[in-house]
């Protein structure tokens, strides 16, 4: 049998600093779309969300009507953890528009369906007496649900001592927004990451996993509307705006403009060149764009600080003030710049 985990989708996110923003959580839906698609086409039995299938309160009734519909005309029974973000309104509803859904509570609750058994709990408080009540079946081929992180208790820990001593035959984790597995005894742990990348902190590949529970194996499978593309290029041969535009024209020219592009720059490069000059050209040619700039200046520093100007001024003040190298460098890189009339990048 085969079952897909997927979390942390968060449809109807905010999405701040996204232009585009409604259009791209309109596409975060289409992307569970697309994966009903392919549970449908892979003879997929089961879902997992294991948490934050919605961002919580920004959840509209539209976006909850619509993951109720993909719900009900799907043939996979769908699995749902919330995630303990706190409001569970969303689920709530979602579960009075779509009686089909499975969902959790803060006790185990366990599902079977011939030797599958799928199992999770809401994390909270006292969870150290829970872990004593899990009661799995060793038979059985064991798939746990739940949201937390493996190393923090900030959030809802997940307890590895106590999921080594289980017969589980996968761990379904929710939370961390990168797929990565983990080997708790001979349990395996494993976090989807996200199903559609919403910004440039969700850098990593998108996608879900496929379990074949006949098997026991599991793998990635890549899915993307977009994705986050970052291209690191030495600019340090640009003696002008022209020529740095053209180096970095050259290193883009593969990325598809409907992605987010993540552009670093390294090297050094003349105080007299502009970045600006290339964020004006570059930027509006991407679904999203940012310039990471890590960039060192060349230029004369003992030169400007015997100049009689401002900016000799502010070399002397800098050279006064700051005693730590890395952080004198940064702020005279922006310093000057700022000095030039160009926006901070
Ligand atoms: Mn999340």
């Amino acid at each position: 049998m085969k079952i897909i985990h997927t979390a942390d989708i968060h449809l109807d996110s905010p999405l701040a600093g996204v232009k585009q923003s409604s259009a791209r959580r309109n596409e975060l839906i289409q992307a569970l779309q697309r994966l009903a698609q392919y549970a449908e086409n892979n003879g997929v039995k089961a879902v997992v969300v294991a948490g934050d299938l919605f961002d919580d309160k920004c959840a509209t009734i539209q976006t909850i009507k619509s993951v109720a519909s993909i719900i009900d005309a799907s043939s996979a029974t769908w699995f749902v953890l919330r995630g303990n973000h706190g409001d569970s309104t969303p689920y709530d509803k979602l579960q009075s528009y779509c009686s089909k859904v499975m969902m959790f509570s803060s006790d185990w609750t366990y599902y079977q369906y011939g030797n599958l058994c799928v199992c999770g709990r809401e994390l909270g408080q006292n969870d150290q007496q829970q872990w004593n009540n899990l009661q799995l079946d060793g038979n059985n081929f064991n798939l746990v649900v739940l949201h937390g992180d493996i190393d923090s208790d900030q959030y809802g820990l997940i307890d590895k001592q106590a999921v080594s001593r289980q017969p589980i035959n996968y761990l379904a984790l929710g939370h961390r927004h990168s797929y990565a597995q983990h080997k708790m005894g001979k349990v395996t742990a494993v976090y989807s990451g996200v199903l559609e990348s919403r910004g440039f902190d969700e850098a990593e590949q998108s996608g879900f996993v496929v379990i074949d529970t006949d098997t026991g194996k599991h793998q990635f499978v890549e899915q993307s509307i977009r994705r986050v593309v970052t291209v690191t290029v030495d600019v340090t041969k640009a003696q002008s705006n022209v020529q740095l535009q053209n180096i970095i024209s050259d290193a883009i020219c593969g990325v598809s403009a409907n992605n987010y592009l993540n552009l670093v720059l390294q090297g050094t490069l003349n105080e007299d060149i502009s970045l600006q000059f290339v964020v004006e050209q570059i930027s509006g040619g991407y679904f999203a764009f940012r310039l990471q700039d890590d960039t060192t200046v060349a230029y004369d520093v003992e030169q400007l600080a015997a100049e009689i100007s401002l900016r000799g001024e502010f070399v002397r003040l800098v050279q006064r003030t700051i005693i730590d190298k890395n952080a004198q460098e940064e702020a005279l890189k922006l310093g000057l710049r700022a000095l030039k009339g160009e926006e901070l990048l």
